[in-house]
């Protein structure tokens, strides 16, 4: 039975790439980080077929005890502080983590077992102001965002582990991808929720930022398999994974609305608050190595993406009404 490690478990990403892989008959061991709260809400249908080990990337002896005690063929490391903006805000912590956290955890396998084959997860981000369209392996990188610098880090450390220890660590160097375990305050979900919300007459207003921005956006569960394909290879290579397609803001958010029957021009306001200092204007990826190498392709559309992402969150403004129903009706307020 193969052994995997996933930093990440608890995000979008983790979530999927646990199922894959214990579907995959992987004994898979997901890290979580100590919290007064329980965010294992993409995992909790899990159960005991997913260990949660106890660390934190800002603590490398957190993680090397993990790596002794686990003893995993495959380490994903897939934690980071991913949200652009906050990037801004807290640009020491998402360096410690986003980019320093690379190498501690490199340092804990290549001092426990320099065997483990080792997943990056670097970003389309690295490409911020892109010098050639569209973007692949060889595209020269100029971040615009602390979180763009800080993955450019983690991608070059992993290159250069690779050059320098001979390690097994893959750089895969992924577009937007989006689903229906997306966080909320990022731009795809933030729409889909908010159209779910105003079907159900609970807000009347979206604020977003710059409509005009481009991404290259897929769906999250094809990505995850194109993790495990780079990890399944003779020799570890870095590689691009994208749609090749891409589209506006502006687009995704006028589709959201029109699957619901409404018209955005009705309920988007532009706030300032939401621009960023710096912008990424445009993002498509060429993943010809991936699909050649890897046999790997991304299976739902842009207009299939949008479509699974509003009905799952109409689904669930349902839910949450229902429970909000039932636990008023149990004080006697309704
Ligand atoms: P996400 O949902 O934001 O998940 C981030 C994960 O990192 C969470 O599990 C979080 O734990 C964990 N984490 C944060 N700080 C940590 C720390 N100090 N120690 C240990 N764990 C920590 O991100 P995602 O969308 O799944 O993306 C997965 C990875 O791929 C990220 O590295 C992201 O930067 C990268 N990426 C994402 C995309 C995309 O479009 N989704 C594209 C390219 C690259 P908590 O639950 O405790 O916060
Ligand atoms: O959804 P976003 O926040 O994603 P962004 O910045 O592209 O980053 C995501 O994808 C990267 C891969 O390229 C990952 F590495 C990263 O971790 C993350 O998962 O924003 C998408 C676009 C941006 O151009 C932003 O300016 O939407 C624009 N936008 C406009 N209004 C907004 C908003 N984004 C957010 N989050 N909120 C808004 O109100």
């Amino acid at each position: 039975m193969k052994r995997a490690l996933i930093t990440g478990v608890t995000g979008q990403d983790g979530s999927y790439l646990a199922e894959l892989l214990i579907q995959k008959g992987y004994r898979v061991y997901g890290l979580i980080r100590r919290s007064s709260t329980v965010p294992t809400e993409r995992i909790y249908h899990l159960g005991d077929s997913l260990n949660l080990v106890s660390g934190d990337l800002l603590d490398e002896k957190s993680l090397r005890q993990i790596i002794e005690e686990c003893q995993p063929d495959e380490v994903y490391n897939l934690a980071a502080q991913s949200f652009v903006p906050e990037s801004w805000t807290q640009s020491i912590l998402t360096g410690e983590i986003t980019a320093l956290g690379v190498t501690r955890l490199l340092n804990a396998i290549r001092d426990v077992n320099p065997q483990v084959r080792f997943y990056q997860a670097s970003t389309s981000e690295m490409f911020g102001k892109a010098q050639t369209v569209p973007q692949d392996e060889k595209t020269p990188f100029y971040p615009r965002s602390p979180y763009g610098v800080s993955k450019l880090y983690g991608h070059w450390i992993t290159v250069n582990y690779r050059e320098s220890y001979g390690m097994f660590a893959c750089s895969g160097i992924l577009f937007n991808h989006e689903s229906p375990r997306r966080g909320r305050e990022f731009l795809t979900r933030k729409v889909t929720y908010a159209v779910a919300r105003i079907v159900a007459g609970l807000q009347n207003e979206l604020r977003l930022g710059n409509l005009d921005a481009q991404r290259d956006w897929g769906y999250a569960p094809d990505y995850v398999e194109g993790m495990w394909r780079m990890l399944q290879q003779e020799s570890p290579e870095d590689y691009v994974l994208a749609t090749g397609e891409t589209h506006s803001v502006r687009e995704w958010v006028d589709k959201s609305f029109a699957v619901a029957g409404l018209d955005y021009k009705d309920y988007v306001v532009v706030d300032p608050r939401f621009v960023r200092p710096a912008e990424v204007d445009l993002l498509i990826g060429d993943s010809g190595k991936a699909r050649k190498q890897l046999g790997w392709n991304p299976t739902v559309t842009f207009d299939e993406l949008i479509e699974i992402m509003v009905e799952a969150d109409e689904a669930l403004v349902q839910e949450q009404e229902a429970s909000q129903h039932a636990i008023a009706a149990l004080r006697g307020i309704r």
